[in-house]
């Protein structure tokens, strides 16, 4: 639901005094202790930003897409850690159950997931099923009242923290590909579950990503989501909704770094002057910014048309793909207008030139974003 205008932008304008005054000056702390701190995302569950997606009825805010992706820019004026805390709770952990649970269903979680209680996860990647999502091992075996899941998933955001896995796992193993493939609302306190140490990453410390494995995991029939063989259009839809947030996210920390670049490039002087007088930097900031304003515009055309009802998988598709490309490119040219500051860790640029590496991989690497872009532009004809 769309709020109207006013309360939209109080909204907004809280969630950027929220990373201006709270999170920004934490970036170094989060980075160092490879942890939010738990005050912090207490304030962000009393923020309502683990149910930004998540129907009133269940105590979200019920944000239409475009208003999700306003919120989520400001979120990307800072490490892109802080959003990972609720991240997954707004998009690809709690969609699947919002977008094909059933009243019981969402009944039991939504509340949870609403009030940052819960946190979720969503576990589609293998050891042998990363772009080949339609690929997974993962096996889920009917055996009376429930199935018997055996596997493992890879790279599991919030995996240590969840209350609630979305897994997919293969419910027919005669059927390969996708359409063998069933969605499963997991407790993750169900015996038979590990989660693994978590991963250490390039970048975004402060958010964690693990295994987990399956060892006879009995889940309830009633907790399967969707019809048998449903799982992966479950999962590509959840990801459609979760690539135009990622879009989002990126053009945030675009214009982040683009609003570094002017201050330091307005300070720092060079034979004998800023080097914001300089042109050869002028011109990189202005290909930061109109690549950056090109971005936003895509990301909001593309949620536009989602909450008109409108299908999305070639725009989520290509606002993903073109933001977090472009995002790629800006953090290279701050390092660049930065300098040897640019290198250093004191000024924040090299640590968010490695956070950003990941928006060209997760979600669907770059390739896999053209691949989607030139099948839904030739099934449309141009
Ligand atoms: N919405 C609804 N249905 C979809 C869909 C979407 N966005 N995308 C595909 N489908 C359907 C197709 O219509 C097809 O249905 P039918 O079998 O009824 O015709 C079925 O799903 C299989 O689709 P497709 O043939 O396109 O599957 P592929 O195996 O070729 O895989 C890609 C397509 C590569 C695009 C997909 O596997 C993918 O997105 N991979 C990346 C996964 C990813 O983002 N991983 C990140 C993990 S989460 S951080």
């Amino acid at each position: 639901m769309a709020l109207d205008a006013e309360t939209r932008d109080q909204l907004v304008d809280t969630v950027r005094r929220f990373v201006t005054e709270r999170l920004r000056p934490l970036e170094a702390q989060v980075a160092e202790a490879n942890a939010v701190p738990e005050p912090i995302i207490a304030e962000m569950r009393d923020l309502g930003l683990f149910g930004l997606s998540i129907p009133e009825e269940f105590g979200g805010l019920d944000l239409s897409m475009e208003d999700e992706c306003l919120v989520i820019f400001e979120m990307g004026r800072t490490s892109p850690a802080f959003r990972s805390e609720f991240g997954t709770n707004v998009g690809i952990g709690s969609q699947g159950l919002v977008m094909f649970g059933n009243d019981e269903q969402k009944a039991k979680w939504l509340p949870g997931i609403a009030a940052g209680t819960t946190v979720t996860s969503f576990a589609l990647t293998e050891p042998e099923a990363g772009s080949d999502s339609a690929a997974v091992q993962t096996r889920a075996t009917l055996d009376g009242d429930a199935y018997v899941l055996n596997g493992s998933k890879r790279y599991i955001t919030n995996a240590a923290k969840a209350g609630l896995f979305t897994v997919m796992a293969r419910s027919n193993p005669d059927v390969k590909g996708g359409g063998g493939v069933s969605a499963f609302l997991v407790p993750s306190d169900l015996p038979g579950i590990t989660v693994g140490p978590p991963e250490k990453k390039m970048g975004q410390h402060g958010a964690q990503i693990h295994d987990i494995t399956f060892d006879n995991v009995r889940v309830p029939v009633e907790n399967r989501l969707g019809e048998e063989g449903e799982g992966f259009k479950v999962a590509m839809q959840v990801l459609d909704k979760g690539r135009l947030h990622i879009g989002a996210l990126c053009v945030g920390v675009a214009e982040r770094l683009i609003a570094d670049c002017v201050a330091y490039a307005g300070e720092r002087k060079q034979f004998g002057q800023a080097l914001s007088n300089f042109q050869m930097v002028q011109a990189m900031i202005a290909d930061c910014k109109t690549e950056c304003m090109a971005a936003r515009a895509l990301v909001l055309e593309s949620a536009r048309k989602r909450d008109a009802g409108q299908t999305i998988v070639l725009e989520a598709a290509a606002a993903k793909y073109y933001a977090s490309e472009m995002v790629g490119r800006v953090a290279d040219k701050a390092v660049q207008i930065f300098g040897g500051a640019g290198y250093v860790a004191d000024y924040g640029i090299e640590r968010l030139y490695r956070d950003v590496r990941i928006f060209r991989i997760y979600e669907g690497t770059s390739q896999v974003q053209q691949i989607v872009i030139a099948r839904e532009t030739m099934k449309r004809g141009g």
